[in-house]
Parts: C-alpha cells; sequence; structure tokens
C-alpha cells in the first residue's frame, strides 16, 4: 500500500525526472551512468539500444537514458526526446578529431522541437588523460556561448574516478 501510494504520489508529482546521455561512441556514457547509479566502473562494450537506470538525489528522482553513440544509431536519438527535461551531452576529451561531430550532433539536437524547454550538462570526459582537451577548449569548439535558448553548464570529470 505504502509503494503504491509512493508510485502514484510520483506520478502526480511529476517527481520523476527523464534525463538522456547523449555523445559519440566510446565517450564514456554507460561508465558514467553506472558510477551515478552504483559508484562503480563496469566494464563497458558499445551500447546497442539503450541503458537506463533510476538515481535518487536528496530525494529527486531521475530516469537516466544512457544511448548508444554510434554512427548508425544516432538517427534515433530523436526517439528518446520526448518529455525529456536534462540532456547529458558526454564529450570524450581526448578525442580531438570528432569533436566537430558532436558539435553538429549538438545543435541538430537543441533545434529539436521536444527538447526545447531541457537542460543542457556537457561533461568533458576522460580528463585524466594526459594532453586532453580542457573545459576552456571545448567550449570554444562547441561554441556554447552561441547557445542562448537553452540553460547550460559544462563539467570536466573523468568517469573511472567519479571526479567532476
Ligand atoms: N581514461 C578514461 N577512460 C574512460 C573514461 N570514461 C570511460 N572510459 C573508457 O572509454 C571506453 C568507452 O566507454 P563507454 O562508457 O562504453 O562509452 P559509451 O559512450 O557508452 O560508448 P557507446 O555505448 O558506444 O556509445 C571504455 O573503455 C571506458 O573504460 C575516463 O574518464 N577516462
Ligand atoms: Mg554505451
Amino acid at each position: 500500500m505504502g509503494i503504491l501510494f509512493t508510485k502514484l504520489w510520483r506520478l502526480f508529482n511529476h517527481q520523476e525526472h527523464k534525463v538522456i546521455i547523449v555523445g559519440l561512441d566510446n565517450a564514456g556514457k554507460t561508465t558514467i551512468l553506472y558510477q551515478f547509479s552504483m559508484n562503480e566502473v563496469v566494464h563497458t562494450s558499445p551500447t546497442i539500444g539503450s541503458n537506463v537506470e533510476e538515481i535518487v538525489v536528496n530525494n529527486t528522482h531521475f530516469l537516466m537514458w544512457d544511448i548508444g553513440g554510434q554512427e548508425s544509431l544516432r538517427s534515433s536519438w530523436n526517439t528518446y526526446y520526448t518529455n525529456t527535461e536534462f540532456v547529458i551531452v558526454v564529450v570524450d576529451s581526448t578525442d580531438r578529431e570528432r569533436i566537430s561531430v558532436t558539435k553538429e550532433e549538438l545543435y541538430r539536437m537543441l533545434a529539436h522541437e521536444d527538447l526545447r524547454k531541457a537542460g543542457l550538462l556537457i561533461f568533458a570526459n576522460k580528463q585524466d588523460v594526459k594532453g586532453c582537451m580542457s573545459v576552456a577548449e571545448i567550449s570554444q569548439s562547441l561554441q556554447l556561448t552561441a547557445v542562448k535558448d537553452h540553460q547550460w553548464h559544462i563539467q570536466a570529470c573523468c568517469a573511472l574516478t567519479g571526479e567532476g
């Protein structure tokens, strides 16, 4: 009865916030998801489709969808957009060659009607790797200051240690 009440309460209060985690393949999305949910580094293989986990932070429930980033899968990212409140874009900070591809995908996403009100968090992941791009370099490459119609924040992190 208690559980049912909690579920109904959550349903009617819209307490569960939908988050999608996107970014190119190998960026570290799945590693971040499980670092969030289990505080552990899991051995990953490329995601085909998606993984989903519920995470509770300060009594706020987040339903986090980690979506595969391989090129052939990117055209179906938009099937996850409905009701999304937050978009986490994970960038592999060592991958200078493909930062322009991330930029293209980012702007395509932000233009989508279903994400009009979504907040944006960019994780500059793999900061443990020497010589990787800094937050400033990534911000500049993605031209984040041009993003005016979404709230955004960029954060350096390392999914292996949970730092950031
Ligand atoms: N050095 C380092 N490696 C990382 C970090 N985060 C993830 N990795 C490694 O990067 C590789 C890819 O990580 P995944 O989490 O599977 O990447 P993904 O973004 O989910 O990839 P797709 O599912 O193909 O879209 C794995 O070998 C991870 O261990 C990090 O912060 N630092
Ligand atoms: Mg994955």
